[in-house]
Order: structure tokens, then C-alpha cells, then sequence
């Protein structure tokens, strides 16, 4: 089936979209989910906002301002900015990241005290670009760039780690890849802990353990970036983040533009993210760097392809990912991109992050394909995530065998990332 032949089902599929985002939307923000995940996210904000640019302008830079609404003083951007209107099933809420006790939390908008991918400037460069009213466009460019700003600084600074240009995440949760087989030997790594949080999903519980155990160790410690660089047991350099970083850099120095502002600090920021991801990740694929333990963890997952986010990384580098892409991860799977490769033991079809195809993902490589040129790779990638929507709904992810939905219905990042596909 050709998904992209009949404009009526397109309209229809349109519709479809735009309706779970209208169920999504609290009147401030669109929550993920409104079953599973009820607050608003970062990465998955920035996602809706690109989807809602083309349709709903103003709504897509609501989405973004009450994001930045829990922004903290040192210019973290949160990856959950809470509603306290929401009813309170959702763990780790509020009451366990406590950050109205931090001096660097906003008041009065409750946050956790992680972060998450930061595709806040392409958003915003995706918001200007499709503006009707380039008035209101400028004024809302003008609003973000010291939000964008000061975001892209916390990352230079609080995050190098490694001292070598590229940010580190502090806890699986902020890569947004929450459950990768990436973060096995990080987290193996950690002391036995045990808290019965009485979660029974077909998400690994063990892990999540762990995952609230860091957390809280980061709260105790005041989310302090004296103890981040010093005791912290998780710190890795993870190359989806980075890329994800990097391209947002060159978002920001285009804005820059915009707003008649200096772009070369954000262009040399992006040759030294460049930089950092080939002189430290690469090793015919790029790995997470762990750097707890100094070493690469040598397991090729979909992260492994943020870095092709560059249109400035060179082709000896481009060509041998698209190959791996097309022969570990495209080709022994009906439905793109698994989200680790197929044949790595630990490969698990049905968990998440260890193997269903997501459509985030898959928007952001189509992305990469474009930046490269990669016109077959692009359309591929476009229709291939349309069929699934298509067939199984705006699901949280796929089976990437039969495409069989998993994880919540009408999930806001599948719908939104539909409505950027269907403009083509
Ligand atoms: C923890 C909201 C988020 C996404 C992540 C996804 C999942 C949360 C969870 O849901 O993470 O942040 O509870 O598992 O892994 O990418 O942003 O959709």
C-alpha cells in the first residue's frame, strides 16, 4: 500500500491527529497521554510544537512558553513541568522531586529536576518558519532566545563532565530512551537497591528501581553540580543528545539571524559538539560513552544515529551509518527504525526502548536523511512511519516485525510528528 496515494484518507488521518492533540491539550500544554502520562514533557513538547506549526501556530508557542514556565535559574529546561490539577498517579510525582526546596526551581510550578533532549531551538526555528503573522513570529523568537540561551549554556557548562565539549545525562530518564539496553551496564554498575513503587507493566521493573534510586540520590544532594561532577554514579555521553544538542545549535545560530543577534558562538559550539562526538563516540558506529567506568558501552542502538542530526558530519562517517542502518536495523525488520538492532541479544520486540519503532525517532532520522540528501532514505522513512500510524493508530510505539501497536493510545508525539509528515 502507497501511504502517501489517497488525500481523502489523508485528511481523514489529519483529522484524526488534530483530534487526539485537541484531547491532549490541558488549556496550557498537551500531556503525552492523558492515562499514562499526565503533565507536560520536554522533549515530547518540543515534538508537539513542531507538529502544531503548521496548524495550530499560536498553540505550538503556548506549548513552548509554559514549558520554559519551569525552566530553572540555571537554565535547566526540566523534562516534566507537573500539573498540579492532575490527578497525582503518576510516579515519580511531585512530592518526590520536592523541587519547590531548591533555590533554582521556579516557584510556584512544580518540576523534576532532570532534563531531556534539548530540541527546544529547532522547535523554535520550526515555529518561525512557518509563522503567517512574521510580526508575532519575531516577538515570539525575541520571547525564547534567552531561554534557548540560557538552556544551551547549562548544557556547556554544568554538563561537560567529560571536559571535552559534549553534555552528559545524569540518569536514563534523560536521554528520553529511557529503557535502552545502553544504560544495562550504568546501571548494573549501581549498589542492590529495592523500593516496591507497585509498578507492573511490561516496563523492567528492576530497572526502575534503580531509576528512582538516582533520582532521589541527585535530590538529596540538592541537584547540586558540584556533586554531578564529582559523585554521581551515572554520567554518560550519549550520542543521541548530543546530535540532538548540535542540531539545535545551528537552530539557534539561525535565530540568531533573526533576531540580529552574533550566530558564530552557536556555530562553534556545534563544530565542538562535532568535535566531541567524533573524538569520543566514534568507533565505526557511534556508542554512549560511560563516564563513570571510561569506556565505550558497546551496543549499537537507535541513539547511535543522533550524530547524522549534522549535516556537517563528514561522509566517511555518514556512509558507514546509513550502512549499518540499512543492514542491522532497516533490513531485518517490516516496520523502521528498531530501536536497537535486531540481532544484539538484547533485542526484546515488546519492551520499550529495547526494540519497538517509535515515530519520534523515526521523524528525526528522516530528518538526518534529509540534511544529507538522503532523498530515498527520506521518503522511506516517511511513508514507512505513515503506514504504520495508518494501521495501528497514534500508539506510543510499534512492533517492529508486524507493526502491532504497543504502549498508550493516542499518544501526543505520534499525532503531532503525523501532521509534520502529512505536509511533507
Ligand atoms: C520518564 C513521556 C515520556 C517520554 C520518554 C519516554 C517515557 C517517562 C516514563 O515517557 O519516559 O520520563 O515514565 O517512562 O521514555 O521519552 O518523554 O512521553
Amino acid at each position: 500500500m502507497d501511504a502517501r496515494s489517497a488525500p481523502d484518507e489523508d485528511t481523514a488521518l489529519e483529522r484524526a491527529a488534530l483530534d487526539v492533540l485537541d484531547a491532549n491539550w490541558t488549556g496550557t500544554a498537551t500531556v503525552p497521554s492523558v492515562g499514562r502520562y499526565p503533565h507536560q514533557w520536554s522533549w515530547d513538547s518540543a515534538f508537539v510544537a513542531i507538529g502544531l506549526s503548521r496548524r495550530r501556530w499560536s498553540r505550538a508557542c503556548e506549548e513552548l512558553l509554559s514549558l520554559f514556565a519551569g525552566q530553572w535559574s540555571t537554565g535547566m529546561v526540566p523534562h516534566i513541568v507537573f500539573d498540579p490539577a492532575a490527578r497525582d498517579s503518576y510516579y515519580p510525582g511531585p512530592s518526590i522531586w520536592r523541587s519547590g526546596e531548591c533555590a533554582a526551581a521556579p516557584r510556584g510550578v512544580p518540576t523534576s529536576g532532570l532534563t531531556q533532549p534539548p530540541l527546544h531551538a529547532c522547535a523554535v526555528w520550526w515555529i518561525w518558519r512557518y509563522a503567517r503573522d512574521r510580526d508575532a513570529a519575531l516577538a515570539f523568537v525575541r520571547r525564547t532566545w534567552p531561554c534557548l540561551v540560557a538552556q544551551h549554556r547549562y548544557l556547556a557548562s554544568a554538563r561537560d563532565l567529560g571536559g571535552e565539549g559534549l553534555a552528559a545525562i545524569v540518569h536514563p530518564w534523560e536521554s528520553g530512551l529511557d529503557d535502552s539496553p545502553a544504560w544495562d551496564a550504568p546501571l548494573a554498575a549501581l549498589p542492590m537497591v529495592g523500593y516496591a513503587c507497585g509498578l507492573e507493566d511490561w516496563r523492567s521493573d528492576s530497572h526502575h528501581d534503580r531509576w528512582v534510586w538516582l533520582a532521589l540520590r541527585y535530590r538529596d544532594a540538592g541537584y547540586g553540580p558540584g556533586y554531578l561532577r564529582d559523585e554521581h554514579p551515572f554520567a554518560v555521553e550519549d550520542p543521541m543528545f548530543n546530535g540532538i544538542w548540535l542540531a539545535s545549535c545551528l537552530a539557534l545560530a539561525d535565530l540568531a539571524g533573526v533576531i540580529g543577534a552574533d550566530g558564530r558562538p552557536f556555530e562553534e559550539a556545534a563544530e565542538r559538539i562535532r568535535g566531541g562526538l567524533l573524538a569520543r563516540l566514534w568507533e565505526g558506529a557511534f556508542y554512549a560513552r560511560d563516564l563513570r567506568a571510561g569506556s565505550l558501552i558497546p551496543i549499537r542502538t537507535i541513539g547511535g544515529f543522533g550524530p547524522l542530526l549534522d549535516p556537517g558530519m563528514p561522509a566517511t562517517v555518514v556512509g558507514p551509518l546509513v550502512e549499518l542502518l540499512e543492514s542491522c536495523f532497516l533490513g531485518p525488520s517490516g516496520y523502521p527504525v528498531p530501536s536497537c538492532e535486531v540481532r544484539a541479544l538484547q533485542f526484546d520486540r515488546e519492551r520499550y526502548w529495547r526494540g519497538p519503532s517509535w515515530v519520534n525517532t523515526n521523524w528525526l532520522l528522516r530528518q538526518a536523511a534529509a540534511g544529507h540528501g538522503l532523498g530515498a532514505l527520506e521518503r522511506l522513512l516517511a511513508t514507512a512511519t505513515l503506514r504504520l500510524v495508518r494501521q495501528a493508530g497514534f500508539r506510543e510505539c510499534f512492533d517492529p516485525f508486524d507493526g502491532m501497536g504497543r504502549g498508550c493510545r493516542d499518544f501526543s508525539w505520534s499525532a503531532a510528528l503525523t501532521l509534520d509528515l502529512l505536509a511533507g
